[in-house]
């Protein structure tokens, strides 16, 4: 656990972001056998909604490298690692069997990109609320982050920095 040192930090980061959203003292992070999850945030759904997408960033803060392998909730049927592709002007979604994660590296979950889908909601994505997600790597195991719903329109902190940014 040559890494630890960094995880005061990590865990700053997230109640720094916690209360900037709301007063209260939560951290939507969590780490595990040298992987952090961390600004775990969905996006409020219409109540009849039937999906709805969480995201996050994942480090791996190991020497091996790592897989997201599988994904589950309580207020979802099923939960999938999904990636988000534009071909020919259409965004589509295409399911990912396993999501690797490099030894070292940050990677960032968010609208447009790498995302979990929730299908199959049992409650709604009502904003202020949270709900957990369990995810499963090859390596570190099973880690369970609480996600926070936030505005319809938010955006991670990550897009509003790249915003000029086209690819
Ligand atoms: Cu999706």
């Amino acid at each position: 656990m040559k890494y630890l040192k960094y995880l005061p930090f990590v865990l700053l980061v997230g109640v720094l972001i916690a209360n900037a959203e709301s007063d209260l003292f939560v951290s939507h992070a969590a780490e595990k056998n040298g992987m952090a999850v961390t600004e775990a945030w969905s996006r409020a759904r219409p109540a009849n909604a039937a999906v709805g997408g969480a995201f996050m960033t994942i480090h791996n803060m190991e020497s091996e490298a790592d897989s997201l392998v599988a994904a589950s909730s309580p207020i979802a049927d099923r939960v999938e690692v999904h990636n988000s592709v534009m071909k020919d002007g259409v965004m589509s979604m295409m399911h990912m069997e396993k999501l690797l994660i490099p030894s070292g590296e940050m990677i960032a979950l968010k609208p447009g990109g790498f995302h979990i889908m929730l299908m199959g909601l049992k409650k709604p994505l009502a904003k202020g609320t949270e709900f957990p997600v369990t995810l499963k790597f090859a390596r570190a195991g099973e880690i369970t982050v609480t996600v926070q719903v936030k505005d319809a329109g938010a955006m991670d902190m990550d897009m509003h920095n790249q915003k000029h940014k086209h690819n």
